[in-house]
């Protein structure tokens, strides 16, 4: 549960930290399940439907962009996923029907794994309404040299900003934008967990240290948010995706800005695809 400072920070900044989330035996067990997968990377040569690649990835040094979907291939993430004193400080924020939205585990690899530019999470999912987050769950202590995520206070009460370039939806805004000396490094420690509202601008530099930093991200929706983009799934899938509450038949609808995320310039919407149509990165 959170307190009335928490909850006040939350809504004039649109994000949080939260302390003490999660044990040290919850967060060992996420970072062994992580390490096998690492290890079961070595055989994999091309993306697929777990594992996102760098591009010099290879048997001998296996460098990860991330674990898609992680939830659904191993249940230590599921089990976080639902934790229920996670799902408590959440419903203070959204409301007691939650909808999972999206899982996956970031991974950034030792000297050089990748930036993600600057974006909300509304310009790739607008929805219905607002009323979604995203929670980081750090698997290492996330700094500033390993790339931790920075936001920028307050960015969830702007105007949306188009994530498109040339014509193109290239999942990030551009760099003029955004006032560096606004940006707050989300320095954390394993445990300790981050939230951010699905409009709030974010971004994270490469990791230049000698250590990985993987972020376990999970999304989630009030249950009356509904995708622009269509569900997706089936109507059932859809709501198996509930954590906790009821179905409904009927989105709540709110007057906010929106910008469609399309067309896609190569049909992939995995953000580090389309990010890599940017002309200019605003970390080089
Ligand atoms: O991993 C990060 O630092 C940020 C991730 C992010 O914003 C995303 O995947 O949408």
């Amino acid at each position: 549960m959170l307190d009335v400072k928490q909850l006040d920070f939350y809504e004039l900044n649109g994000y949080l930290s939260v302390e003490g989330v999660f044990s040290k035996t919850q967060i060992d067990a996420l970072s062994d399940v992580t390490d096998q997968f690492v290890e079961k990377s070595r055989l994999v040569i091309e993306e697929d439907d777990i594992f996102g690649l760098e591009s010099d990835h290879s048997s001998e040094n296996p460098r990860l962009t991330r674990i898609k979907n992680p939830h659904k291939v191993h249940s230590v993430y599921e089990d976080i996923m639902r934790d229920n004193s996670l799902l408590d400080i959440l419903q203070d924020l959204i409301g007691i029907d939650i909808r999972l939205q999206a899982t996956k585990l970031n991974m950034k690899m030792p000297e050089g794994g990748r930036q993600i530019e600057w974006h909300t999470d509304w310009g790739h999912y607008p929805h219905t309404n607002d009323d979604l987050l995203a929670v980081g769950v750090p698997l290492d202590n996330a700094t500033e040299e390993n790339g931790c995520m920075l936001v920028i206070p307050g960015s969830h009460k702007w105007p949306e900003i188009s994530h498109h370039q040339d014509g193109y939806f290239v999942g990030a805004v551009n760099g003029d934008h955004i006032d560096m000396v606004k940006a707050v490094p989300m320095t954390m420690n394993t445990g300790t967990i981050s939230i951010h509202h699905v409009r709030t601008l974010h971004a994270s530099a490469p990791n230049l240290s000698e250590n990985p930093r993987r972020l376990l991200l999970l999304s989630y929706g009030a249950v009356d948010a509904f995708p622009l983009t269509g569900l997706g799934m089936s109507w059932d899938d859809w709501n198996k995706q509930i954590v906790r509450g009821r179905p409904t038949f009927q989105p709540r609808l709110e007057r906010l800005p929106v910008f469609f995320p399309q067309p896609l310039k190569s049909g992939n919407t995995n953000i580090f695809h389309v990010q890599s149509d940017l002309k200019k990165s605003h970390f080089s």
